[in-house]
């Protein structure tokens, strides 16, 4: 597997909107889109900078993995997305090396992208995603 760039950061938050205005701040560009991911139980709010974007996490659900995360661990960085061409050969790839997989197929995330995640406890602590936009 050879990550093209790192697609997005995903930071948990409370509320998008005490931190969109932080983030338009400190980025100097404005939030370009606000989604919600039903499956996901989240809200979502997109920043672009150059090939890589900021996406704010808000929880829609306290037993979604975001509302969990929040609570036991606080606002943060929550995963980290690299952009792979052939994210099913990827994802094999990550199995044959024994990462655990939380997606064994990808599924469709934010922005239409094909996403699917890696277990943090066999990434060291770092949930992981992996995607790819098929357009
Ligand atoms: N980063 C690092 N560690 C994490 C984590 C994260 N984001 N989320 C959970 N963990 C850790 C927990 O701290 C816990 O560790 P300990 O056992 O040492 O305490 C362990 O993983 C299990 O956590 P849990 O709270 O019991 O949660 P679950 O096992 O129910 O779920 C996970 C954890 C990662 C499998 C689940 O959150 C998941 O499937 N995540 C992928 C989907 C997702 O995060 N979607 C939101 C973003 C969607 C989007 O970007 O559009």
């Amino acid at each position: 597997m050879k990550p093209t760039h790192i697609e997005h950061i995903g930071i948990a938050v409370k509320s998008l909107d005490e931190t969109i205005p932080y983030y338009e701040k400190l980025l100097g560009t404005a939030c370009y889109a606000i989604e919600e991911v039903k499956d996901q139980k989240v809200k979502t709010a997109f920043f672009k900078i150059g090939d890589t974007k900021i996406e704010l996490l808000e929880s829609t659900d306290p037993e979604g993995p975001v509302g969990k995360f929040i609570e036991k661990k606080g606002e943060g960085i929550h995963h980290i997305a690299f952009a792979v061409k052939g994210i099913e050969g990827a994802l094999e790839e990550a199995k044959e090396n024994g990462i655990r997989l939380i997606d064994e197929t990808p599924r469709k995330g934010a922005e239409g992208m094909t996403i699917a995640f890696l277990h943090p406890k066999s990434s060291y602590g770092v949930l992981t995603e992996l995607c790819e936009n098929k357009g």
